[in-house]
């Protein structure tokens, strides 16, 4: 958490800015509110523009605000350049929150959160 919030402050330092946002998410899947009978086998983002991986995250917090997936696991998609794909190993049941930041290939970084839920 400590690094997520320290990268996220190195971000607004550099000039993120929210008001330009360049890469919009199209469909995440699981999808925003979702809730689910089974565990998600990964979470999918998809985006308006193609997206570089290298420097885009996709951050999974649970409800007791414990990272359970750290940022490096997020992989491009062969093929779908506006796709970021992150393998999940088994979740438990609970709320969980997604937290992307997206570098498109324009050189804008977007970035947002939703959350999903394992029944
Ligand atoms: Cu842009």
């Amino acid at each position: 958490m400590t690094f997520f919030k320290t990268l996220f402050f190195l971000i607004l330092q550099l000039g993120f800015s929210s008001v330009q946002a360049h890469a919009f998410i199209e469909q995440q899947q699981p999808k925003a509110g979702e809730e689910l009978n089974s565990p998600p086998k990964a979470i999918i983002l998809t985006y308006n523009k193609n997206i570089e991986p290298a420097f885009s995250t996709i951050q999974i917090i649970n409800e007791a605000s414990q990272t359970v997936i750290e940022t490096s696991k997020a992989k491009g998609v062969e093929g779908e350049s506006n796709k970021l794909i992150m393998p999940l190993p088994k979740l438990i049941h609970g709320e969980y929150r997604v937290k992307w930041v997206a570098l498109s290939r324009d050189g804008h970084r977007t970035m947002g959160d939703y959350t999903f839920t394992i029944q």
